[in-house]
Protein backbone atom coordinates (compact mmCIF):
# COMPACT_ATOMS: atom_id res chain seq x y z
CA UNK A 1 0.00 0.00 0.00
CA UNK A 2 1.58 3.38 -0.94
CA UNK A 3 1.74 5.68 1.98
CA UNK A 4 0.54 9.49 1.59
CA UNK A 5 3.58 11.38 0.83
CA UNK A 6 4.64 14.71 2.33
CA UNK A 7 4.98 17.81 -0.35
CA UNK A 8 7.26 20.46 0.21
CA UNK A 9 7.01 23.03 -2.68
CA UNK A 10 9.29 25.05 -3.89
CA UNK A 11 10.06 28.07 -6.15
CA UNK A 12 13.41 29.16 -7.19
CA UNK A 13 15.48 29.78 -10.13
CA UNK A 14 17.23 26.90 -11.43
CA UNK A 15 21.30 26.77 -11.75
CA UNK A 16 22.66 24.77 -14.52
CA UNK A 17 25.57 22.77 -12.12
CA UNK A 18 23.00 22.06 -9.66
CA UNK A 19 24.93 22.68 -6.54
CA UNK A 20 22.38 26.08 -5.94
CA UNK A 21 19.21 27.30 -6.70
CA UNK A 22 16.36 24.91 -7.33
CA UNK A 23 18.51 21.64 -7.95
CA UNK A 24 19.97 21.72 -4.60
CA UNK A 25 16.67 22.72 -3.27
CA UNK A 26 15.35 19.64 -4.35
CA UNK A 27 18.33 17.39 -3.73
CA UNK A 28 18.00 19.23 0.19
CA UNK A 29 14.44 18.27 0.94
CA UNK A 30 14.77 14.33 -0.93
CA UNK A 31 17.57 13.74 1.54
CA UNK A 32 15.55 14.19 4.44
CA UNK A 33 13.40 11.82 2.81
CA UNK A 34 10.03 13.86 1.75
CA UNK A 35 8.95 15.00 -1.94
CA UNK A 36 10.28 18.60 -3.75
CA UNK A 37 7.89 19.82 -6.27
CA UNK A 38 9.65 22.04 -8.49
CA UNK A 39 8.42 25.54 -9.73
CA UNK A 40 10.66 27.06 -11.55
CA UNK A 41 11.04 31.14 -11.52
CA UNK A 42 14.02 31.77 -13.56
CA UNK A 43 16.60 30.02 -15.76
CA UNK A 44 20.01 31.42 -15.18
CA UNK A 45 22.91 30.60 -17.03
CA UNK A 46 25.85 30.14 -14.38
CA UNK A 47 28.63 27.93 -12.82
CA UNK A 48 30.65 27.35 -9.88
CA UNK A 49 32.75 30.75 -11.03
CA UNK A 50 29.93 33.13 -11.78
CA UNK A 51 26.55 33.97 -12.79
CA UNK A 52 26.02 35.07 -17.15
CA UNK A 53 22.60 35.46 -17.74
CA UNK A 54 19.41 35.35 -16.36
CA UNK A 55 16.21 34.78 -18.47
CA UNK A 56 13.36 34.82 -15.92
CA UNK A 57 10.35 33.22 -16.70
CA UNK A 58 7.45 34.55 -17.53
CA UNK A 59 5.05 35.40 -14.36
CA UNK A 60 2.15 33.97 -16.40
CA UNK A 61 3.91 30.66 -16.66
CA UNK A 62 5.10 30.79 -12.43
CA UNK A 63 1.49 31.06 -11.87
CA UNK A 64 0.26 28.45 -14.06
CA UNK A 65 3.40 25.98 -12.81
CA UNK A 66 1.94 27.30 -9.11
CA UNK A 67 -2.17 26.47 -10.15
CA UNK A 68 -1.19 23.22 -11.93
CA UNK A 69 1.06 21.58 -8.62
CA UNK A 70 -1.34 23.26 -5.53
CA UNK A 71 -4.82 22.23 -7.75
CA UNK A 72 -3.20 18.69 -7.65
CA UNK A 73 -0.97 18.11 -4.98
CA UNK A 74 -1.32 18.66 -0.67
CA UNK A 75 1.71 20.63 0.18
CA UNK A 76 2.79 20.45 3.15
CA UNK A 77 5.58 23.48 3.24
CA UNK A 78 6.68 26.01 1.13
CA UNK A 79 10.34 27.61 0.22
CA UNK A 80 10.58 30.47 -1.75
CA UNK A 81 13.71 31.41 -3.09
CA UNK A 82 15.86 33.28 -6.26
CA UNK A 83 12.20 35.25 -7.06
CA UNK A 84 13.99 37.93 -9.62
CA UNK A 85 11.25 40.57 -9.92
CA UNK A 86 8.47 42.45 -8.01
CA UNK A 87 5.82 40.95 -10.43
CA UNK A 88 7.32 37.19 -9.88
CA UNK A 89 6.69 37.96 -5.61
CA UNK A 90 3.29 39.33 -6.30
CA UNK A 91 2.01 36.11 -8.63
CA UNK A 92 3.56 33.51 -5.39
CA UNK A 93 2.69 35.77 -2.40
CA UNK A 94 -1.13 35.54 -4.42
CA UNK A 95 -0.67 31.94 -4.46
CA UNK A 96 0.20 30.92 -1.15
CA UNK A 97 -1.86 33.19 0.62
CA UNK A 98 -4.43 31.15 0.56
CA UNK A 99 -2.33 28.00 1.88
CA UNK A 100 -2.80 27.39 5.64
CA UNK A 101 1.09 25.97 5.81
CA UNK A 102 4.71 27.05 7.09
CA UNK A 103 6.48 29.62 4.97
CA UNK A 104 10.19 29.99 4.66
CA UNK A 105 11.51 32.89 2.50
CA UNK A 106 15.17 33.06 1.54
CA UNK A 107 15.36 36.33 -0.09
CA UNK A 108 17.88 35.33 -2.59
CA UNK A 109 19.79 38.14 -4.17
CA UNK A 110 23.12 37.60 -5.11
CA UNK A 111 24.69 33.95 -6.17
CA UNK A 112 27.98 33.04 -3.44
CA UNK A 113 30.07 33.61 -7.30
CA UNK A 114 29.25 37.49 -6.62
CA UNK A 115 26.59 37.70 -9.21
CA UNK A 116 23.67 39.53 -8.81
CA UNK A 117 20.16 37.75 -8.64
CA UNK A 118 17.65 40.24 -8.59
CA UNK A 119 16.37 43.03 -10.04
CA UNK A 120 14.89 46.54 -8.85
CA UNK A 121 12.08 46.56 -6.85
CA UNK A 122 12.40 43.04 -5.40
CA UNK A 123 13.55 44.27 -1.63
CA UNK A 124 10.14 46.31 -1.73
CA UNK A 125 8.10 43.80 -3.15
CA UNK A 126 9.54 41.38 -1.04
CA UNK A 127 8.74 43.34 2.39
CA UNK A 128 5.56 44.29 1.39
CA UNK A 129 3.59 40.78 -0.42
CA UNK A 130 5.79 38.16 0.90
CA UNK A 131 7.03 38.68 3.78
CA UNK A 132 3.79 38.78 5.51
CA UNK A 133 3.56 35.05 4.74
CA UNK A 134 6.51 34.05 5.91
CA UNK A 135 6.91 31.55 9.06
CA UNK A 136 10.57 32.74 8.78
CA UNK A 137 12.31 34.41 6.34
CA UNK A 138 16.65 33.57 6.15
CA UNK A 139 18.55 36.47 5.10
CA UNK A 140 22.05 36.37 5.31
CA UNK A 141 23.81 39.56 5.96
CA UNK A 142 23.83 41.16 2.65
CA UNK A 143 20.64 40.16 2.08
CA UNK A 144 19.42 42.02 5.48
CA UNK A 145 21.43 45.21 4.68
CA UNK A 146 19.21 45.44 0.75
CA UNK A 147 15.81 44.28 2.89
CA UNK A 148 16.96 46.97 5.62
CA UNK A 149 19.20 49.48 5.23
CA UNK A 150 20.70 48.23 8.52
CA UNK A 151 24.52 47.32 8.37
CA UNK A 152 24.69 44.20 10.64
CA UNK A 153 28.08 43.94 12.70
CA UNK A 154 27.04 43.42 16.23
CA UNK A 155 24.69 42.16 18.59
CA UNK A 156 22.52 45.39 18.30
CA UNK A 157 22.47 45.44 14.98
CA UNK A 158 21.18 42.49 14.52
CA UNK A 159 18.20 42.69 16.73
CA UNK A 160 17.76 45.98 15.07
CA UNK A 161 17.61 44.25 11.75
CA UNK A 162 15.32 41.25 12.61
CA UNK A 163 12.79 43.91 14.36
CA UNK A 164 12.49 45.96 11.15
CA UNK A 165 11.68 42.43 9.69
CA UNK A 166 8.99 41.29 11.79
CA UNK A 167 7.44 44.60 11.43
CA UNK A 168 7.27 43.84 8.21
CA UNK A 169 5.19 40.91 9.14
CA UNK A 170 7.88 37.90 8.71
CA UNK A 171 6.94 35.54 11.73
CA UNK A 172 10.25 34.66 12.77
CA UNK A 173 14.15 35.50 11.67
CA UNK A 174 16.64 33.75 11.07
CA UNK A 175 20.12 36.39 9.95
CA UNK A 176 22.87 34.02 8.51
CA UNK A 177 26.50 34.89 9.93
CA UNK A 178 27.84 32.98 7.73
CA UNK A 179 29.76 36.03 6.67
CA UNK A 180 30.50 37.56 9.24
CA UNK A 181 34.02 36.60 11.04
CA UNK A 182 34.38 34.53 14.25
CA UNK A 183 35.55 31.24 15.14
CA UNK A 184 32.55 29.56 14.54
CA UNK A 185 29.59 30.38 11.74
CA UNK A 186 26.50 32.10 14.09
CA UNK A 187 23.11 32.13 12.95
CA UNK A 188 20.79 34.36 14.94
CA UNK A 189 17.32 33.38 15.22
CA UNK A 190 14.63 36.23 16.53
CA UNK A 191 11.41 34.08 17.18
CA UNK A 192 8.18 35.76 19.51
CA UNK A 193 10.35 38.43 20.94
CA UNK A 194 13.88 36.11 21.77
CA UNK A 195 17.02 35.66 19.85
CA UNK A 196 18.96 32.51 20.44
CA UNK A 197 22.30 31.81 18.52
CA UNK A 198 22.62 28.47 16.49
CA UNK A 199 25.98 27.49 15.69
CA UNK A 200 28.40 24.88 14.15
CA UNK A 201 31.79 25.30 13.46
CA UNK A 202 33.03 27.59 10.47
CA UNK A 203 34.64 25.79 7.43
CA UNK A 204 37.19 28.44 5.50
CA UNK A 205 35.63 29.10 2.06
CA UNK A 206 32.35 29.87 0.32
CA UNK A 207 30.06 27.32 -0.66
CA UNK A 208 27.39 27.27 -3.33
CA UNK A 209 24.14 26.47 -2.57
CA UNK A 210 24.03 26.54 1.55
CA UNK A 211 21.91 29.28 1.79
CA UNK A 212 19.59 26.89 -0.24
CA UNK A 213 20.23 24.53 1.38
CA UNK A 214 19.23 25.71 4.86
CA UNK A 215 16.40 26.85 3.81
CA UNK A 216 14.59 23.74 2.18
CA UNK A 217 15.27 21.69 5.06
CA UNK A 218 13.77 24.43 7.18
CA UNK A 219 10.72 24.19 5.38
CA UNK A 220 10.80 20.38 5.37
CA UNK A 221 11.11 19.56 9.10
CA UNK A 222 8.46 22.45 9.79
CA UNK A 223 5.96 20.91 6.94
CA UNK A 224 5.98 17.67 9.54
CA UNK A 225 5.07 20.09 12.50
CA UNK A 226 8.64 20.64 14.38
CA UNK A 227 8.67 23.12 16.23
CA UNK A 228 10.51 26.40 14.44
CA UNK A 229 13.51 26.62 16.97
CA UNK A 230 14.06 22.27 16.68
CA UNK A 231 13.86 22.54 12.92
CA UNK A 232 16.75 25.43 12.55
CA UNK A 233 18.93 24.10 14.99
CA UNK A 234 18.40 20.41 12.97
CA UNK A 235 18.82 21.78 9.33
CA UNK A 236 21.96 24.13 10.50
CA UNK A 237 23.64 20.97 11.55
CA UNK A 238 22.43 18.74 8.56
CA UNK A 239 23.31 21.60 6.63
CA UNK A 240 26.85 21.09 7.92
CA UNK A 241 27.21 17.68 6.90
CA UNK A 242 26.32 18.93 3.48
CA UNK A 243 29.05 21.43 3.37
CA UNK A 244 31.74 19.42 4.79
CA UNK A 245 30.50 17.09 1.91
CA UNK A 246 30.72 19.72 -0.51
CA UNK A 247 32.58 18.77 -3.73
CA UNK A 248 34.59 20.59 -6.57
CA UNK A 249 32.52 19.93 -9.58
CA UNK A 250 33.75 22.99 -11.48
CA UNK A 251 36.85 25.11 -11.53
CA UNK A 252 35.20 27.93 -8.91
CA UNK A 253 33.56 27.17 -5.65
CA UNK A 254 32.47 24.02 -3.89
CA UNK A 255 29.03 23.18 -3.82
CA UNK A 256 27.15 21.78 -1.43
CA UNK A 257 26.19 18.27 -0.94
CA UNK A 258 23.15 17.79 0.60
CA UNK A 259 22.74 14.00 -0.44
CA UNK A 260 25.94 13.14 1.27
CA UNK A 261 23.43 12.40 4.43
CA UNK A 262 21.95 9.75 2.57
CA UNK A 263 25.09 8.47 1.74
CA UNK A 264 26.33 8.54 5.25
CA UNK A 265 23.26 7.17 6.60
CA UNK A 266 24.22 4.16 4.13
CA UNK A 267 27.87 4.18 5.67
CA UNK A 268 26.39 4.13 9.02
CA UNK A 269 26.17 0.08 9.33
CA UNK A 270 29.68 -0.45 7.22
CA UNK A 271 31.24 1.84 9.89
CA UNK A 272 30.08 -0.29 12.70
CA UNK A 273 32.03 -3.38 10.79
CA UNK A 274 34.71 -1.54 10.46
CA UNK A 275 34.79 -1.31 14.41
CA UNK A 276 33.95 -4.75 15.02
CA UNK A 277 37.12 -5.34 12.51
CA UNK A 278 39.38 -3.24 14.07
CA UNK A 279 38.93 -4.13 17.28
CA UNK A 280 39.70 -8.03 16.66
CA UNK A 281 42.56 -7.05 15.35
CA UNK A 282 44.09 -4.73 18.21
CA UNK A 283 42.56 -7.40 20.67
CA UNK A 284 46.11 -9.41 20.36
CA UNK A 285 48.04 -6.09 21.14
CA UNK A 286 46.34 -4.94 23.83
CA UNK A 287 48.50 -6.41 26.72
CA UNK A 288 48.88 -5.53 30.09
CA UNK A 289 51.38 -2.25 28.71
CA UNK A 290 48.64 -1.22 26.37
CA UNK A 291 45.04 -1.60 28.45
CA UNK A 292 44.05 0.74 30.48
CA UNK A 293 42.95 -0.20 34.13
CA UNK A 294 39.51 1.57 33.30
CA UNK A 295 39.43 -0.45 29.83
CA UNK A 296 39.29 1.00 26.19
CA UNK A 297 37.31 2.07 23.82
CA UNK A 298 37.57 3.23 20.43
CA UNK A 299 35.40 6.02 18.50
CA UNK A 300 34.21 6.28 15.30
CA UNK A 301 32.20 9.35 14.00
CA UNK A 302 30.54 10.14 10.47
CA UNK A 303 31.60 13.16 8.31
CA UNK A 304 30.61 16.15 10.29
CA UNK A 305 29.81 14.91 13.45
CA UNK A 306 28.48 17.02 15.47
CA UNK A 307 27.05 14.97 19.01
CA UNK A 308 27.78 11.93 20.58
CA UNK A 309 24.79 10.41 18.71
CA UNK A 310 27.04 10.46 15.34
CA UNK A 311 29.86 8.71 17.11
CA UNK A 312 29.76 4.76 17.13
CA UNK A 313 31.73 3.30 20.03
CA UNK A 314 31.30 0.00 22.04
CA UNK A 315 28.41 -0.34 24.35
CA UNK A 316 30.80 -1.87 26.67
CA UNK A 317 34.26 -1.48 27.16
CA UNK A 318 37.69 -3.72 25.89
CA UNK A 319 38.48 -5.38 28.88
CA UNK A 320 41.29 -7.64 30.61
CA UNK A 321 39.14 -10.79 30.62
CA UNK A 322 42.36 -13.65 32.30
CA UNK A 323 45.29 -12.97 29.99
CA UNK A 324 43.59 -11.34 27.19
CA UNK A 325 41.57 -7.99 26.38
CA UNK A 326 37.56 -9.10 25.50
CA UNK A 327 35.48 -6.26 23.95
CA UNK A 328 32.17 -6.64 25.40
CA UNK A 329 28.66 -5.02 24.53
CA UNK A 330 28.64 -4.62 20.79
CA UNK A 331 29.51 -1.10 18.15
CA UNK A 332 26.28 1.33 18.45
CA UNK A 333 25.95 4.93 17.73
CA UNK A 334 25.70 7.11 20.95
CA UNK A 335 27.57 4.40 22.24
CA UNK A 336 30.15 6.22 24.62
CA UNK A 337 29.89 9.69 25.50
CA UNK A 338 33.35 9.42 26.64
CA UNK A 339 35.40 8.74 23.34
CA UNK A 340 32.82 10.60 21.43
CA UNK A 341 34.03 13.87 23.83
CA UNK A 342 37.90 13.20 22.27
CA UNK A 343 36.61 12.11 18.41
CA UNK A 344 34.36 15.37 18.09
CA UNK A 345 36.97 17.58 19.96
CA UNK A 346 39.64 16.66 17.16
CA UNK A 347 36.91 16.03 13.76
CA UNK A 348 36.10 19.78 15.14
CA UNK A 349 39.65 21.27 14.43
CA UNK A 350 40.53 18.90 11.58
CA UNK A 351 37.62 17.06 10.03
CA UNK A 352 39.41 14.49 8.16
CA UNK A 353 40.18 13.08 11.94
CA UNK A 354 37.02 10.40 13.06
CA UNK A 355 38.44 7.67 15.23
CA UNK A 356 40.20 7.90 18.45
CA UNK A 357 40.80 4.64 20.58
CA UNK A 358 42.32 5.36 24.49
CA UNK A 359 45.32 2.88 25.82
CA UNK A 360 47.44 2.74 28.81
CA UNK A 361 49.16 5.52 29.61
CA UNK A 362 53.34 5.22 30.16
CA UNK A 363 56.95 7.05 29.61
CA UNK A 364 57.82 4.06 27.55
CA UNK A 365 54.65 3.82 25.36
CA UNK A 366 54.87 7.75 24.88
CA UNK A 367 58.72 7.50 23.60
CA UNK A 368 57.64 4.37 21.49
CA UNK A 369 54.99 6.50 19.81
CA UNK A 370 58.12 9.53 18.96
CA UNK A 371 60.25 6.46 18.18
CA UNK A 372 57.48 5.53 15.48
CA UNK A 373 57.39 8.76 14.23
CA UNK A 374 53.85 9.87 15.19
CA UNK A 375 52.97 13.84 16.50
CA UNK A 376 52.42 13.79 20.13
CA UNK A 377 50.83 16.52 22.37
CA UNK A 378 49.36 16.69 25.97
CA UNK A 379 47.44 18.40 28.22
CA UNK A 380 47.43 18.79 32.05
CA UNK A 381 44.59 18.32 34.24
CA UNK A 382 45.50 20.83 36.58
CA UNK A 383 44.74 23.20 34.68
CA UNK A 384 41.54 22.51 33.36
CA UNK A 385 39.21 24.92 33.75
CA UNK A 386 36.11 24.55 35.95
CA UNK A 387 32.75 23.07 34.76
CA UNK A 388 34.95 22.12 31.75
CA UNK A 389 34.27 18.81 29.70
CA UNK A 390 37.43 17.32 30.31
CA UNK A 391 38.25 15.64 27.52
CA UNK A 392 36.86 18.28 25.20
CA UNK A 393 38.79 20.56 26.70
CA UNK A 394 42.08 18.51 27.10
CA UNK A 395 41.69 17.52 23.64
CA UNK A 396 41.32 21.02 22.08
CA UNK A 397 43.96 22.46 24.56
CA UNK A 398 46.28 19.34 23.04
CA UNK A 399 45.63 20.48 19.34
CA UNK A 400 45.86 24.27 20.17
CA UNK A 401 49.37 24.04 21.31
CA UNK A 402 50.40 21.40 18.52
CA UNK A 403 49.13 24.08 16.13
CA UNK A 404 47.43 20.96 14.40
CA UNK A 405 45.42 17.73 15.35
CA UNK A 406 47.99 15.15 16.61
CA UNK A 407 48.47 11.47 16.58
CA UNK A 408 48.39 11.02 19.89
CA UNK A 409 47.43 13.19 23.25
CA UNK A 410 48.30 12.11 26.61
CA UNK A 411 47.58 13.17 29.67
CA UNK A 412 49.27 11.84 33.47
CA UNK A 413 46.18 11.72 35.17
CA UNK A 414 44.66 13.56 38.02
CA UNK A 415 43.00 12.52 41.43
CA UNK A 416 41.09 9.85 40.63
CA UNK A 417 41.93 10.14 37.32
CA UNK A 418 44.32 7.29 35.76
CA UNK A 419 46.51 8.51 33.12
CA UNK A 420 45.84 7.72 30.01
CA UNK A 421 47.06 7.75 25.61
CA UNK A 422 44.55 8.52 23.23
CA UNK A 423 45.46 7.58 19.83
CA UNK A 424 43.76 10.04 16.62
CA UNK A 425 43.54 8.96 13.21
CA UNK A 426 41.11 9.10 9.98
CA UNK A 427 39.68 5.31 10.32
CA UNK A 428 39.55 2.63 12.43
CA UNK A 429 42.00 0.66 10.29
CA UNK A 430 44.46 3.67 11.10
CA UNK A 431 44.08 3.58 14.49
CA UNK A 432 45.18 0.16 14.64
CA UNK A 433 48.25 0.79 12.42
CA UNK A 434 49.48 3.43 14.94
CA UNK A 435 48.81 0.61 17.21
CA UNK A 436 50.86 -1.77 15.86
CA UNK A 437 53.53 0.83 15.40
CA UNK A 438 53.72 1.89 19.14
CA UNK A 439 53.22 -2.26 19.92
CA UNK A 440 56.67 -3.33 18.04
CA UNK A 441 58.45 -0.63 19.93
CA UNK A 442 57.57 -1.70 23.20
CA UNK A 443 59.58 -5.30 22.91
O1 LIG B 1 22.18 30.54 -2.92
C1 LIG B 1 21.37 31.45 -3.54
C2 LIG B 1 20.95 31.07 -4.92
C3 LIG B 1 19.63 30.84 -5.19
N1 LIG B 1 19.18 30.54 -6.42
C4 LIG B 1 20.01 30.40 -7.45
C5 LIG B 1 21.37 30.59 -7.23
C6 LIG B 1 21.85 30.93 -5.94
C7 LIG B 1 23.26 31.13 -5.69
O2 LIG B 1 24.10 31.04 -6.51
O3 LIG B 1 22.20 30.44 -8.25
C8 LIG B 1 19.48 30.05 -8.78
Amino acid sequence: MLSKMTNILTVAGSDPVAGAGIQADLKAIEALGMHACTVITCITAQNTKGVFSISPVSPEEVDRQLESVLTDVSVNAVKTGMLFDAETVRVVSNRIRSLDVPVVVDPVMRATTGGSLHSKGLADELRSQLLPLATLVTPNVHEVKALTGVSVKDPASVRRAARSLTRDGARAVLIKGGHMRGRNAIDYLFCDGRMVEVSTPRVRGDVHGTGCVLSSMIATYLSTGTELEQAVRASKAATFKAILSSERIGGGVPCANPLSLLRQEAMKAGMLVELDKAVAELQPLMDSRLLPEVGSNMGYAVIGALEPQDVAAFTGRITRVGDHAEVSGCARFGASKHVARIVLAASAKDPSVRCALNIKYSARTVRACREAGLIVASFDRSHEPRGASSMTWGVTYAIKRQGRVPDVIFDRGGQGKEPMIRLLAGTPAEVVEKLRSIHVRLD
